[in-house]
C-alpha cells in the first residue's frame, strides 16, 4: 500500500479510536474520596457520571453529592460488588441537613441496584452507598461502581416517589400514564398487609356530573415483561373499592365499570407482585371515568 494509502488508514484507524474513546467517556468519571461518611463529608460528583466507590471497612459509608439545575429524571445503577449486599439511598440536602426520599435495596450479596427514574427538582441531592451487614475481612476493599444519568421529564410519566397516596401523582381520565416497576421492593413501606411492597400512587378528581349522582370508573393498565402486576381503586379515606390480578406475569390487568359513590379524590395503586422490577420497559395506565347509565 502507497504511503498515502497508509496514512489514510492510519487516521481513519485513529478516528475509530477517538469515536470509541468518546462513546466510553460520555459520562464523567470520578472516583470516591474517603472520609465521605456524612452527607457533609461527600464526594462530589455531576450528574452523567461514573464513580467508583470500595466498600473499605466494616461500617464504611459513602456519601456522593450533585446538584440538579432543573427537573430532571435520574437513572441511578449501582453494581455488584462480589459478596457484599449493598444498597442506595438518594436524598436532598440544603441547609437543614439530608432527607432521605428513596431507598433501594432490591438484591442480596453480590447482587448490583437499581431505580430507573427518580424525579428531580431543582437542588441539591445525595446518593449514600451502604451495606446491609457488617462486613468482614474477606470482603473489605470490594469496589462497586455508581452510575448516575440524567434526562428530562416526558409529558405524562409517574413522578417517583409516589409511594403513598399523600404523594399520588395526579393523573386525568383519558390520559395514559407511563411508569415503571423500579425498585422492586420499598424497605420504607411497613405496612403490615404490604410489607416493603414497592407501590405507584396516582390520584384523580372525579368532578360532579349534573345529569348523574354517580360515573362509574375503568381502570386498565398494560403490564410489563417479567412482571405480575397489581391494580387497586381506593376512595378518598384509603378503603379499597376493588384490585385486579387476573392474570399472570406479563400480563395486564384491568378494572371495570367499577362504581364510584360520589365526585371527589380517588388514588389507584399499582405495584408488582413478588418484589420484582423492570427498569426497562413501562407500564401503561389509563382510567376513564363516565356517568353511569340510568
Ligand atoms: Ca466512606
Ligand atoms: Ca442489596
Ligand atoms: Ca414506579
Ligand atoms: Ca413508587
Amino acid at each position: 500500500m502507497p504511503a498515502s494509502g497508509w496514512t489514510k488508514t492510519l487516521v481513519c484507524f485513529s478516528m475509530l479510536i477517538a469515536l470509541a474513546a468518546l462513546a466510553n467517556c460520555s459520562r464523567a468519571q470520578f472516583t470516591e474520596v474517603e472520609p465521605n461518611d456524612t452527607p457533609r463529608q461527600a464526594t462530589q460528583i455531576t450528574v452523567n457520571a461514573t464513580v467508583r466507590g470500595v466498600i473499605g471497612t466494616a461500617g464504611d459509608t459513602d456519601f456522593f453529592a450533585f446538584a440538579i439545575a432543573r427537573p430532571t429524571v435520574l437513572d441511578i445503577r449501582l453494581s455488584a460488588a462480589e459478596g457484599i449486599d449493598h444498597g442506595f439511598t438518594i436524598g436532598a440536602i440544603d441547609h437543614a441537613g439530608f432527607t432521605p426520599l428513596k431507598t433501594v435495596d432490591d438484591g442480596r450479596h453480590g447482587a448490583p441496584e437499581r431505580m430507573c427514574n427518580f424525579h428531580a427538582a431543582p437542588g441539591g441531592y445525595v446518593v449514600m452507598v451502604r451495606h446491609r451487614d457488617a462486613i468482614g475481612a474477606a470482603t473489605r476493599g470490594r469496589p462497586y461502581h455508581l452510575v448516575i444519568d440524567g434526562r428530562p421529564a416526558r409529558p405524562n410519566e409517574e413522578r417517583e416517589p409516589n409511594d403513598a397516596p399523600s404523594a399520588a401523582n395526579p393523573i386525568v381520565a383519558g390520559q395514559e400514564m407511563r411508569g415503571y416497576f423500579s425498585p422492586g421492593r420499598n424497605p420504607e413501606n411497613r405496612r403490615p398487609t404490604a410489607e416493603f411492597r414497592e407501590e405507584d400512587w396516582y390520584s384523580i378528581d372525579v368532578p360532579a356530573d349534573g345529569a348523574s349522582e354517580a360515573s362509574l370508573i375503568d381502570i386498565t393498565l398494560i403490564g410489563a415483561p417479567s412482571i405480575n402486576a397489581l391494580v387497586c381503586l381506593h376512595n378518598r379515606s384509603g378503603a379499597v373499592l376493588g384490585c385486579a390480578d387476573k392474570n399472570g406475569v406479563g400480563g395486564d390487568e384491568s378494572l371495570m365499570d367499577a362504581p364510584l359513590e360520589s365526585a371527589g379524590r380517588y388514588y389507584i395503586m399499582v405495584a408488582a407482585l413478588d418484589n420484582a422490577a423492570n427498569g426497562n420497559i413501562p407500564y401503561l395506565l389509563t382510567v376513564r371515568v363516565r356517568p353511569r347509565s340510568r
